[in-house]
């Protein structure tokens, strides 16, 4: 049998909702199924939508979609994507497309798209990104898997995708097999990164005295230059939230940071590549020790305090450009990752897209996203951003008020693992010679571990 709906959507959490919704006002027709029916029932309801069509069981759901079928998946990452592909794969026919919306871990959707091939089923692993606002009026979205599913995809997903400013579509084709996941994987990475020095120059600039509302106030300040982005935004918004006693809501939260996982799969990834993704990594170390409560209260009553972090003029302007520093060497890092998984997966990765992909919609959009698009149009094989005559105008501008900053971050022992990394790996990759000689030479006197002459 086959029905009306050009698309179907399973798993109506705050996701698929949100993302139904956004099909619906993009002119599709929409099957839907959740596991647990009711929630399907009372979303059909609530919407009101004749467009809309709820099932009560797979098979209903399958009905109900036009051929080829085209059904998102945005279930809990993890098993419950395997349980939903075994149950549905019976249903299917060759040609229909599969789509995992949720945040897979790629070799997930890897293995899957090559089970799924052989049945004649083409199956797309979709990293989705910008939440459930994102969801509802545009997330930035990066398929990824069997190509030949994408003509069928392409007007659906750029249709409900986010623009840029100039119109271009933030949903582009990432690659073959987990690459669309592997790209989600690596925002989501960078996004860990990102916070984690804003929070930093948020520690900084209290450890100065600032209060949050003046902090509040140069994040939103810095918002309309060159540091513009999403994070910064919210950063300023949530610094002025109030809670019902009149307190900082911020002051009130408990400074344990949670995770689910994709910080980690990021470092992971770039050691297992070898690729340096110091910045994620420390952000990721830094989420872990800040949930280590009790061990942080008793090592402050045990050492001596720390030392005062002392002002200096224009500490305020020299976080900013700190921060913007950092950033690119963010992103610099990200996208070399990219280059290293594009060459050991063999994917065709098309870096300029990825940063048009990310321009909006998504948790890292932001105005430095722009030239970074310009940088990889004009050389598509960069293997390194910092190799670009826009790096290194931006690097040389902001390099000395990063080292001022945490120069003095270091002296009064205000933790910056995120910052102090970012200026690590530019001090490290610029260098024309490491102490790795010294170590080569360790290695070989105790261990007789080969190593190379220097080149003549
Ligand atoms: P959740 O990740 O909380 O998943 C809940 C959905 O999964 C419900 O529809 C639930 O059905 C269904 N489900 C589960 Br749990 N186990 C199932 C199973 N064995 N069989 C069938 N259905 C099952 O939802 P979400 O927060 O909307 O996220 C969906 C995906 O999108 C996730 O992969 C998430 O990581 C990703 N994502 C989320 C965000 C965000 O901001 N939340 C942003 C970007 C990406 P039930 O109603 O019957 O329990």
């Amino acid at each position: 049998m086959s029905g009306d709906c050009n698309i179907g959507l399973i798993g109506l959490a705050v996701m698929g909702q949100n993302l139904v919704l956004n099909l619906l006002d993009n002119g599709n027709t929409v099957a839907v199924y959740n596991r647990t029916h009711s929630v399907t029932d009372d979303f059909v309801k609530q919407s009101a939508n004749d467009r809309l069509v709820g099932a009560d069981s797979l098979q209903a759901f399958v009905d109900a979609l036009a051929k080829p079928r085209k059904i998102i998946l945005m279930v809990k990452a993890g098993s419950p994507v395997d349980a939903v592909i075994d149950e549905l794969q019976p249903l299917l026919d060759k040609g229909d497309i599969v789509i995992d919306g949720g945040n897979s871990l790629f070799t997930d959707s890897q293995r899957r798209s090559d089970a799924l091939t052989p049945q004649g089923i083409h199956f797309v692993g979709c990293g989705i990104s910008g939440g459930q606002d994102g969801a509802r009026f545009g997330p930035s979205m990066m398929p990824g898997g069997d190509e030949s599913a994408w003509p069928a995809l392409k007007p659906i997903l750029q249709g409900i995708s986010a623009k840029t400013d100039a119109g271009e579509p933030c949903c582009e084709w990432m690659g073959d097999g987990g690459s669309g996941h592997f790209v989600k994987m690596v925002h989501n990475g960078i996004e860990y990164g990102d916070m984690q020095m804003i929070a930093e120059i948020y520690d900084l600039l209290r450890a100065t005295g600032l209060n949050n509302e003046t902090i509040a106030q140069r994040f939103d300040s810095w918002n309309q230059g060159r540091l513009s982005s999403y994070l910064v935004e919210i950063t300023a918004q949530v610094l002025r939230i109030k809670d019902d006693d009149g307190s900082d809501w911020v002051d009130n939260i408990w400074d344990k940071a949670g995770q689910k996982g994709t910080g980690k799969w990021t470092a992971i990834q770039a050691l297992e590549l070898g690729v340096p993704g110091s910045i994620t990594t420390e952000a990721v170390y830094a989420r872990a020790l800040s949930s280590r409560w009790e061990e942080r209260q008793k090592l402050n009553a045990f050492y001596q305090p720390k030392q005062s972090l002392t002002n200096y003029d224009g500490l305020v302007d020299d976080a900013e450009a700190a921060l913007y520093a950092a950033k690119l060497i963010a992103y610099a890092q990200g996208f070399s990752l990219l280059s290293e998984a594009a060459r050991e997966y063999q994917w065709k990765l098309n870096m300029a897209n990825i940063a048009q992909v990310w321009k909006a919609g998504c948790i890292i959009r932001a105005r430095a996203l722009d030239p970074i698009q310009k940088v990889f149009e004009q050389s598509p094989t960069l293997d390194n951003l910092m190799l670009s005559d826009f790096y290194r105008t931006e690097l040389n501008g902001c390099e000395s008020a990063l080292r001022r900053l945490l120069a003095r971050a270091i002296e009064g022992g205000v933790p910056t693992p995120a910052l102090s990394n970012a200026l690590a790996y530019f001090d490290g990759v610029r260098s024309a010679r490491l102490p790795a000689n010294l170590i080569q030479g360790q290695r070989n006197f105790f261990g007789a571990h080969e190593y190379e002459r220097l080149p003549n």
